[in-house]
């Protein structure tokens, strides 16, 4: 079903229009309500007024996790902060994690937008949802929350983790709709028939999975396993969090719901747009959000656009899978991790070297594992074993506590680490997707 079918059917001049609308109400927001964004904008030269169409949009100056960064934690609030009714974070590149926050209008926006995404999946609001995503800072499991409840589906919030639960609930309550990480997906099969429970025989009628890439092959494989239609669906905590762009059934790329999220495709290294259908960066501007807008954020995802019309009846502009990123952030178990928030760990322990490799890897259907490798300097390696136990000791705590997730620490002798001649391949990635 098409949950806002004025929104999501809009034809293109109309579309245009509004969004053009929406954005000239945006910049004096933003300018009078915002120093950090004010100084953007008057150091590229531009006032508000500047703006008069959609068209325009690129005059305004790019916004990037490192503005996140500059103005942790409340610089890039448009509002009081009395306003503010929610906030997540999400992993930062360094130090800081990366705050967003959500008015009340926010949240209804983000309700809006996660159900129109459950409805393009294939959902009716008679169906049952079983929410495996995780509640909490991770805006997963709420999104999904916001946006069955103002469907009017029948949910079931387990959050992540508790498998054999998770097993028992499908069995007990048979719903229909599944929201989870696709390698949760997996997972959850293989400890499902490891329980003698056969997952083909569940009620399931559709899989939303997102928060990291996923191939077709996977896509496949959770088909035939779960006997389900698996969609995908993508979102990033800094535009709102899951419910920017959504599959419907004929799954040939995900709705971008333009009339709030307008997106841009650039190439990454000059800013320039590419033709439509080539691969280039997402970049996003919020048009009505507002505790943070971003005006052109830069997501850093890889995805090509098609602005045709889908067999599905909707003229909002489809991306493609996500590619890949333009930096070297990997997400494990659904959680964001940037190598540079281990190096910054390192640094700040003493007897180690800045020479450290993180391995990735998933055995078939089981989570994903890392192992950080850790050189130690020439002194520490001649120290007695329980010394180098207690500093394996220390950087595993260290790293876990940053990273929110478990690791394992193996420390290698001096020297150990290939050194590169250029950019240091500091992760190995062996996961089969
Ligand atoms: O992962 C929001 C989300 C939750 C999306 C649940 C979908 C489902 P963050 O933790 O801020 O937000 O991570 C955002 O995850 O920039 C992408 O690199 C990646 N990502 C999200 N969805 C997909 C997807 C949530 N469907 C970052 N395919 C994004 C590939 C995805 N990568």
């Amino acid at each position: 079903m098409i949950w806002n079918e004025k929104f999501e059917c809009m034809p293109a001049g109309e579309l245009k229009q509004l969004q053009g609308e929406r954005l000239k109400k945006l910049l004096p927001y933003i300018y009078n309500n915002c120093k950090a964004y004010k100084d953007k904008l008057d150091k590229a030269g531009i006032k508000p007024d500047a703006i008069r169409s959609i068209d325009d949009i690129k005059k305004l100056p790019f916004t990037t996790k490192v503005d996140m960064r500059d103005n942790y934690p409340y610089g890039l609030f448009c509002t009081d902060q009395k306003n503010v009714v929610e906030i997540h974070v999400s992993s930062g590149t360094t130090g800081n994690p990366t705050l967003v926050g959500y008015t009340r209008d926010d949240i209804k926006l983000w309700s809006e937008v996660m159900a129109r995404s459950i409805a393009c999946a294939g959902a009716e609001p008679s169906d049952t949802i079983q929410i495996a995503y995780g509640y909490g800072l991770f805006t997963g499991g709420l999104g999904f929350h916001y946006g069955a409840l103002e469907m009017g589906l029948r949910i079931i919030p387990v959050s992540a983790g508790q498998t054999s639960r998770q097993l028992k609930i499908m069995q007990d309550f048979a719903p229909k709709i599944l929201g989870c990480t696709p390698s949760y997906a997996l997972y959850m099969a293989e400890e499902a028939r490891e329980m003698g429970i056969d997952p083909k025989k569940g009620n399931w009628k559709i899989g939303i999975f997102g928060a990291e890439p996923w191939s077709e092959q996977m896509r496949t494989e959770i088909e035939q396993t779960w006997n389900m239609l698996a969609t995908d669906v993508y979102g990033l905590s800094e535009i709102i969090g899951p419910g920017v762009a959504q599959e419907c059934p004929n799954k040939i790329g995900l709705h971008i719901y333009s009339d709030v999220f307008y997106p841009e495709i650039i190439n990454p290294n000059t800013g320039e747009p590419v033709k439509e259908g080539e691969d280039g960066e997402l970049v996003i501007t919020t048009l009505t959000k507002q505790a943070i807008p971003f005006i052109r954020y830069r997501t850093r995802d890889i995805v090509s656009i098609n602005h045709e019309k889908c067999k599905c009846g909707r003229t909002s502009p489809r991306i493609s899978k996500i590619r890949g990123r333009t930096d070297d952030m990997i997400i494990v178990r659904g959680i964001n991790v940037f190598p540079s928030q281990i190096e910054h760990v390192l640094l700040g322990i003493e007897g180690t070297e800045p020479y450290y490799q993180i391995v990735v890897d998933r055995q078939k259907h089981q989570l994903d594992e890392v192992e950080v490798l850790v050189e130690v300097n020439s002194k520490m390696f001649s120290d007695e074993v329980k010394q180098l136990e207690h500093l394996r000791a220390k950087i595993k705590k260290e790293i876990e506590s940053v990273l929110s997730i478990g690791v394992k620490v193996t420390l290698v002798e001096p020297k150990t680490i290939e050194r590169s001649m250029g950019k240091a391949k500091r992760v190995i990635d062996k996961r089969q997707m």
